[in-house]
């Protein structure tokens, strides 16, 4: 059985101790850093401090939109002036928080709230949980240690971080009760899982479909089929909004197809640039974490990104090879 390793009393002084504070997550933010910030931005609040909420964005994917409005890419010189304690969740690198909040926060006290491994010399205080499933029950957890009662508003923004990560349920493996325990938490605090699961996957437009259709249909199976490689060209880029362009619904499609360990997917976010995404299979062999760090990317074994200045012919050839590599 598992059990949440104790919060540092580093942490726990940081976080009683300070007068303002700002909490920041990564670049392209997902479900379960949007509601880490907003829960722990009301953790803070509670426990009577000045929050200020930011994230770099793009706020790309459609299940988080909403929540934009409450957030800055920079923060203001009078909050820098106050040597706010930051809080970064989701995210334990420096790089991914985006160079700009980057630069702003140099020299204040960092305490990375995390479930990911990678990047081990950013923040002077850590609580990193690489066994937890989301960053939201990493900060469920905080709320227990520190005796704060979980409010329904809290609980929303925590399950839909764990419905995130988890993959709605599916990624959670064997004696890992725990976890479905602090869920429960949260349906009791008043959560509906039903409406969760709508918010999440619902208010799709059908062009989106449309452009999930055109990729699936686009895609090349390579080596007998354990890698599946698709792109998006700079037409599409023209024809189709950002958030219109489904690519979690991309990589769940792919990988249900049997024998398929890796899906690639292409994106051209500028001319000479490339951005590339992995997902590996839950048996895969294929390191795309490795593969993503080789190319100047980060992620893990299963999910991995980078971006990459060059021609895409070159950087396709680069990423096959690296594939290859790892097949043989
Ligand atoms: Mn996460």
């Amino acid at each position: 059985m598992f059990t949440y390793p104790p919060v540092p009393k580093t942490a726990i002084s940081a976080l009683k101790g300070c007068t303002h504070a700002v909490v920041i997550g990564h670049v392209a933010p997902d479900g379960d850093c949007i509601h880490s910030e907003l829960a722990m931005a009301w953790l803070l609040e509670h426990l009577g401090k000045e929050v200020f909420v930011a994230n770099a964005g793009p706020f790309d994917r459609p299940e988080i939109s909403y929540w934009q409005a409450f957030f800055k890419d920079t923060i203001p010189q009078s909050v820098l002036d106050e040597k706010p304690l930051v809080v970064v969740t989701d995210c334990s690198s420096r790089d991914r928080i985006g160079e700009a909040l980057a630069t702003q926060i140099e020299g204040l006290e960092v305490l990375v709230i995390d479930h990911h491994s990678a990047g081990a010399s950013f923040g002077t205080i850590r609580y990193i949980v690489p066994q937890s499933y989301s960053t939201t029950l990493v900060i469920q957890h905080i709320f227990h240690t520190l005796g704060v009662e979980i409010n329904e508003q809290v609980a929303q923004h925590l399950f839909f971080g764990f419905a995130t990560d988890t993959g709605f349920f599916r990624f959670i493996g064997p004696h890992r009760g725990e976890t479905l325990r602090m869920a429960a938490e949260l349906v009791d605090a008043g959560v509906s899982p039903n409406d969760v699961y709508d918010d999440m996957t619902g208010g799709r437009s059908f062009d989106s479909i449309k452009y999930l259709a055109r990729l699936i249909d686009r895609t090349e199976p390579m080596f007998d089929g354990k890698i599946m490689v698709s792109h998006e060209t700079e037409e599409d880029v023209k024809e189709f909004d950002s958030a219109e362009r489904p690519s979690d619904a991309l990589y769940s499609a792919l990988l249900s197809v049997k024998g398929v360990q890796a899906v690639v997917f292409f994106k051209l976010p500028a001319p000479g640039k490339v951005e590339i995404g992995f997902r590996g299979s839950h048996d895969s062999s294929v390191d795309v974490g490795g593969i993503a760090a080789a190319l100047g990317g980060g992620g893990h074994k299963k999910a991995a990104g980078a971006t990459v200045e060059g021609s895409y012919e070159s950087i396709r050839k680069q990423v096959i090879d690296a594939i290859k590599k790892q097949l043989e």
